[in-house]
This record gives structure tokens, sequence and C-alpha cells, in this order.
């Protein structure tokens, strides 16, 4: 006799899974238990920007973030910004800090696009170091961290429905690797046994 099998109520509907990466691909590792979540959409952070010692604030406010030195603000993201995620840290590999934010906004034709911009303070005040073009998988979240143990930090991003790690490439970023299509949120990044970065995300059972 057949019978219908559901899943038992308590079933979890996501799992935390995580990857290691190489320069070229990542493995995702077995779950053994889930990592500290940490990471995710970013709140609120502290990194030297002017190269001082003295850490910024970056904090993001709804859909606004706001740089604040010495207690003063001195950078506040335009108004036509919807920023979705914002990750600190030396993205274009130049020993500099700086804000790597994503966000939508309208162009010329008002169509909705999203974009990866970097913020840095040169030359005595904050701008736009580097604007990327529209992606075509808007980007939903963004960390920073040197996953594929080389030396310099790797972009980990959720764009829509798949994880993908990039690397500073001169002017742009490549992919160095992208997942299979799934349903990712909260991208954090946690550490193994021998404190090796590694890329953790939820993904929801479809
Ligand atoms: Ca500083
Ligand atoms: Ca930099």
């Amino acid at each position: 006799m057949l019978t219908c099998s559901t899943p038992p109520p308590d079933a979890a509907v996501s799992d935390i899974v995580c990857f290691t990466c190489t320069g070229e691909d990542c493995q995702s590792l077995p779950t053994t238990e889930a990592p500290e979540l940490a990471g995710g959409v970013f709140d609120q952070g502290a990194i030297d920007l002017t190269g001082d010692g003295v850490p910024e604030h970056v904090r993001l406010e709804g859909a606004q973030v706001t740089i604040h030195q010495d207690s003063v603000e001195v950078w506040r993201s335009p108004e036509a910004w919807e920023v979705v995620d914002v990750a600190l840290g030396d993205p274009n590999d130049d020993g500099r800090n700086e804000v790597f934010v994503v966000f939508w906004r309208e162009d010329e034709t008002g169509q909705r696009t999203n974009q990866p911009f970097i913020i840095g303070y040169r030359g005595g005040y904050y701008r736009e170091l580097w604007g990327g073009s529209p992606v075509g998988f808007p980007i939903t979240e963004v960390e920073l961290a040197d996953i594929t143990d080389d030396g310099r930090q790797d972009i980990l991003v959720i764009e829509e429905r798949t994880l993908a790690v990039w690397q500073w490439n001169q002017w742009w970023f490549s992919h160095v690797w992208r997942s299979e299509a799934g349903a990712y949120h909260h991208l954090h990044v946690g550490r193994d046994e021998e404190q090796q970065a590694m890329m953790c995300v939820q993904v929801e059972k479809e």
C-alpha cells in the first residue's frame, strides 16, 4: 500500500551551507553544526578609511549609508541611492580600506538598476573611487573576505539566485566562481579549524 509522506512538522526550512574556495573553484562543506550567525545585511561597523590609525564609523540606516569621523558626519550616500548592503575592507587590493556599497537607483529612463560602488578617502575627501556599471543579476548581499587564501580580499555576493566570488582585476571584478541556483540569504564569513575563511549562507529548501 502506498502512503503519502509529508515532511515532519519540525523539519528545517533552511540549511546553513559553508564553502571553501581556491582561486578557481569553491566546494561546499558537509554541514556538521551551524556556525554562529554573523554578517548578513550590514548594520554598522568601524574601519580606518583615512589611514591615520583611527577608525571611522560606517552605518546603514534605512537605505542610506553614513560615515562619521570623530563623531562628525563626513559623508552620506546620495538620496537617489537605495542602499541594499555594505561591506568594509580593501576590495580593490590597494592596501587602503574602503566602503563597498551596493544600491538601487533609477537611471534616466526610469529603470531601476543595481550597482556596486567603492567609496574611499583620498586627497582629503571621501569620494566615489570606483563605480560599477549596473549588474545583470541584482546583488542582495555582499561581504569581503580573503576566502581564496591568497592574501587579497575577495568579494562575496548573493546575486539574485546565485552565490558568487569575485576578485578585483585592475578596473573591474572578475568572477572566480558562481554557485548553482537557489534561495540564498544571510551571507556571512566563518572560520574553519585552521582559521581559514569560509563563506556560509542560509539556503532555503524549495
Ligand atoms: Ca581614520
Ligand atoms: Ca582599497
